[in-house]
């Protein structure tokens, strides 16, 4: 009866529960207690050898996001994300696509200016024949007197001129050598 004891005690005592000690395994490596021994383990996004150290695995390396998504390392994992002017799924089976910004119903140019989208962003232009902020409002140009040629009179439009050669000359107006005088002998 008393031989019996002692073999039980012994038998406990060799089950140590190992990851109770410190430094069983490596740093940032998950412990596992097995009769008679333990594992370590790296855990999920991290590598090396777990009896050593667990580094983070770097995913961004091999691109896991989706097209023109941004892939961002985390500690343990990763992070993908659209970047600013692209809207939509980040991940592989989708992608991030360009906000159409001229689209916006709440988004307007400054008056007599229109909305160019682009890829990540957009800009506003002012209408042909009228200058300014675009942003805020454009304006004409008075392109007269110095677009028409000589001898002609130039007449300012919104968002344009108009050259005419003045009573009794004729020729191009809009070139630089314009009218000439077509008088009657
Ligand atoms: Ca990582
Ligand atoms: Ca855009
Ligand atoms: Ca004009």
């Amino acid at each position: 009866f008393l031989k019996k004891r002692k073999i039980n005690t012994l038998k406990k005592r060799s089950d140590i529960n190992e990851c109770l000690e410190p430094n069983s395994c490596g740093k940032g490596a998950q412990c596992q207690n097995n009769p008679g021994s333990y594992d370590c383990r790296c855990p999920q996004g991290f590598s090396g050898d777990p009896y050593q150290s667990c580094q983070d695995v770097d995913e961004c390396v091999h691109n896991p996001c989706g097209s023109g998504a941004i892939c961002t390392n985390l500690i343990g994992g990763y992070q993908c994300s659209c970047p600013p002017g692209y809207s939509g799924d980040p991940t592989p089976s989708a992608g991030c696509v360009d906000v159409d910004e001229c689209l916006d119903p709440d988004f307007h140019c400054g008056q007599l200016a229109g909305c160019i989208n682009t890829p990540g962003s957009y800009y506003c232009q002012c209408s042909p024949g009228y200058t300014g902020d675009p942003r805020v409002h454009c304006l004409d140009i008075n392109e007269c007197p110095y677009s028409c040629g000589v001898n002609t009179d130039c007449i300012n439009n919104p968002g344009s001129y108009e050259c005419q050669c003045k009573p009794g000359y004729i020729g191009d107006p809009y070139a630089s050598i314009g009218c000439k005088g077509n008088f009657v002998t």
